[in-house]
């Protein structure tokens, strides 16, 4: 552990000092020149508010609240206190900005020095970070969570695969941060490239979604390549509460990740009714900072659909962990009324051995009526006899609509070399979002 004496403290020792931050977060919000704090908290005394069961009395945050106070409104301390602006990735309008205090920006580089830890990274090692550095929390959030370890950073960025591997196995890199699917692709490059020997012994992969089944390939590419097992544990986090570095699966318990709530506590809602569902049970995940200077936020509706789970883990960590997630509240799609979840059709198509990894998801909607093309590449050039029949078998069963499925040959499927990958597109005329080759 990075920290011991925080992840490991007893739950009863724990609570006692989140109620007090609690409390005084309320103060300084209620305090602060914010005039979004000031209306937003009306009618609520902090001397109400002294455990963590009081956190139900507050309002929540949304990301609209960001935009609307676009772009610092909703700073608790003044702008000039701040020493570092993110923005988050909004796919419309305006952008999220969030900002830190020189003590925010320290708290940060803790908790991804503590998700590096989790991963089994050790000071000593070498790290190559291929999360993009700028805007985007990932590259930066990455960076100085690992010198804060004491690791030798490599700031490699997104893109440029070439001198990715040519760095990884030059400088010999002991773990890689980079999102699952940019990992993927370092791995299949490396591959084809005929490289062997690697050191990595860790993939620090998050930022978007991932099924168990995309895990499985990505840890196999990558224990053939170094020759040793590798493994892949999941980093989440979220620009408007710190970036990466809230929650982290440990190398024990690969399934669920490890909420660091001395920082940020968690709650599961029903997204319809807005209460809390009992431990166990999915929703949607509400996080509160009690910490941070800057940007705070009171209960920030993630969209995040995970469950809670509590209890010391085998690793020896007494943090509240979340299952990793499934996919947002609003990432579901409506195909002819039924809910499909992009995560769902993932988790099909990655249990087909003969699939290299690679797939896209296209929404047609030149009809009326919705429907579902599945794109998918296999390992190889050629697809087995049956298979395409199989999965579009496999997926009515598991999801209630039924897809066109259509198998590719390897290296044929748009790859994300940079920022989030894209799984999901929308047809909406002749024009094949995929850029694909036309077969008829
Ligand atoms: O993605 C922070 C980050 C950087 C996390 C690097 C992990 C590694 P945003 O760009 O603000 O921040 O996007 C946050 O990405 O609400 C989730 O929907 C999704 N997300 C982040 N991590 C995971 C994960 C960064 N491990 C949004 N699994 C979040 C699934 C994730 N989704």
């Amino acid at each position: 552990m990075f920290r011991a004496e925080a992840e490991a403290a007893s739950e009863s020792a724990r609570r006692d000092v989140q109620g007090r931050q609690l409390h005084e977060l309320v103060q300084v919000l209620k305090n602060c020149r914010s005039d979004f704090w000031l209306d937003r908290l009306d009618g609520i005394e902090a001397a109400d508010i002294r455990t963590v069961d009081d956190l139900q009395q507050l309002p929540f945050t949304t990301k609209a609240d960001l935009r609307d106070n676009y772009p610092w409104g909703m700073l608790a301390v003044p702008r000039s206190l701040t020493v570092r602006a993110h923005a988050s990735s909004g796919t419309s309008g305006r952008p999220t900005i969030v900002a830190y205090t020189s003590r925010d920006v320290t708290l940060f580089a803790e908790v991804v020095a503590r998700s590096l830890v989790c991963a089994g990274a050790r000071s000593e090692d070498v790290l190559h970070v291929a999360y993009g550095y700028g805007l985007f929390t990932g590259g930066l959030g990455l960076h100085y969570g690992g010198e804060k370890l004491g690791a030798t950073v490599i700031p490699a960025s997104g893109g440029n695969t070439e001198l990715q591997l040519q760095l990884l196995t030059d400088l010999r890199a002991d773990g890689l941060a980079a999102t699952p699917s940019f990992a993927m692709l370092l791995a299949e490059r490396a591959a084809h490239q005929g490289l062997t020997g690697l050191n990595v012994r860790y993939l620090v992969c998050g930022a978007e979604p991932w099924s168990e089944g995309f895990r499985g390939k990505l840890e196999a590419a990558w224990t053939e390549l170094a020759g040793h097992p590798v493994i892949a544990r999941d980093i989440y986090g979220l620009s408007e509460v710190i970036g990466p570095g809230v929650a982290m699966e440990c190398a024990e318990s690969p399934g669920s990740l490890h909420v660091f709530d001395d920082h940020f506590l968690p709650e599961i809602l029903d997204p319809e009714t807005d209460k809390r569902v009992p431990d166990g049970q999915r929703g949607e995940l509400v996080l509160t900072t009690v910490t941070k200077e800057a940007l705070p936020v009171v209960r920030y509706r993630t969209g995040d659909v995970t469950a809670l789970q509590r209890g010391t883990c085998a690793c020896g960590r007494t943090h509240p962990r979340i299952a990793r997630i499934e996919g947002r509240t609003d990432d579901m799609l409506i195909v002819r009324g039924v809910n499909v979840f992009p995560r769902e059709i993932e988790t099909v198509l990655l249990e087909a051995e003969e699939l290299n990894g690679a797939y896209a998801i296209v929404v047609d909607r030149r009809e009326t009526m919705v429907s579902l093309d599945i794109h998918a590449e296999v390992a190889g050039t050629v697809p087995p006899e049956g298979l395409a029949d199989h999965l579009r078998h496999r997926l009515t069963s598991r999801l209630r609509v039924t897809p066109r499925v259509t198998l590719h040959p390897e290296d044929t499927l748009p790859r994300t070399a940079v920022g989030k990958v894209k799984r999901v597109y929308e047809r909406l005329d002749d024009t094949d979002p995929l850029g694909l080759p036309r077969s008829d």
